[in-house]
């Protein structure tokens, strides 16, 4: 519980964790293209990040329309005992324009704690300007905080390509991601640029001079993960609401309540040791 210093004066603002407390499985919705979705002979970046999930007893739950990579799945491993969790939206050959209109029909559906965007390949090989791609990665950010204010975006540039007419059509706008990152992100909704490309070696890391064979799907599970982890807090809590008596006669006992909720990414429990702390000092001055 909370005691308030407005309500009872001389005593440390305090609450409780509560035992039965369930920890909050963090949303994460990996949107994209081929790059995202991978095909029936590879198991895309999103498996290598999920062992990475599980290592760090994270508790996390890919969401997204599709669970399918394109032409149909491989066996995805079980891993510490735990089932791959296929769901995505990765869409081969989309470009982001056709991302945010489908974004209309998925949102409805889920709403993402983090999103991991990479996107803009194909926009760029159909000839469409970096301008024009630059602004709609704007409007995609824009329309998953219309879901969630409190998105956090994790923004990625294009990995390398074997074909260097690919690389020098896709640097303006790798160019332009960290500036999209800056330029959009808020202490609400943070968007990190994530780097995707600095690492990643066409050659050795494709499996057909584009999608990440499986060294190049580690490196590109490796950035989102380092920025995740970094980005997320494993232990949080937030405010939710909170009852008390309007008045507190002299001698009395009262219950009062008060309502957390668990925001970081680990699971509470008498066995991990969690204990009383203090938390949301700005509500002490309520009365
Ligand atoms: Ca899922």
């Amino acid at each position: 519980m909370k005691l308030c210093p407005a309500l009872i004066l001389g005593l440390a603002c305090i609450f409780a964790f509560f035992p039965n407390a369930q920890g909050a499985t963090l949303r994460v919705l990996p949107l994209g293209d081929s790059i995202t979705q991978s095909n029936n002979t590879h198991l895309s970046y999103r498996y290598p990040l999920w062992e990475k999930f599980v290592d760090a007893n994270m508790s996390v739950d890919f969401i997204g329309s599709l669970n399918v990579n394109y032409g149909g799945n491989l066996v995805f491993p079980a891993y510490g005992g735990k089932v791959f969790d296929p769901d995505h939206e990765g869409h081969w050959g989309w470009t982001v324009d056709a991302l945010l209109n489908g974004m209309n029909t998925w949102l409805p559906n889920y709403t993402p704690d983090v999103v991991l965007l990479n996107a803009g390949t194909n926009d760029l090989r159909l000839g469409h300007s970096v301008a024009s791609t630059v602004n709609e990665l704007k409007q995609v950010i824009s329309k998953i905080r219309g879901k969630n204010p409190n998105v956090k975006v994790l923004l990625s540039n294009l990995t390398p390509k074997t074909n260097p007419e690919s690389n020098i059509r896709e640097k303006p706008l790798n160019d332009q991601i960290p500036g999209i990152a800056s330029s959009m992100t808020s202490a609400q909704s943070p968007v990190i640029f994530v780097d995707l490309a600095s690492s990643f070696n066409a050659s050795t890391d494709t499996f057909d001079g584009v999608h990440p064979n499986a060294s190049g799907e580690e490196k590109m599970a490796q950035r989102w993960f380092a920025a995740l982890s970094s980005n997320t807090q494993t232990n949080a809590a937030n405010f939710i609401s909170q009852s008390v008596p309007a008045s507190m006669t002299v001698g009395q006992s009262y219950s009062v309540s008060v309502t957390m909720k668990n925001s970081g990414t680990s699971t509470w429990t008498a066995a991990t040791g969690y204990k009383l702390g203090s938390q949301n000092p700005q509500d002490n001055t309520r009365s």
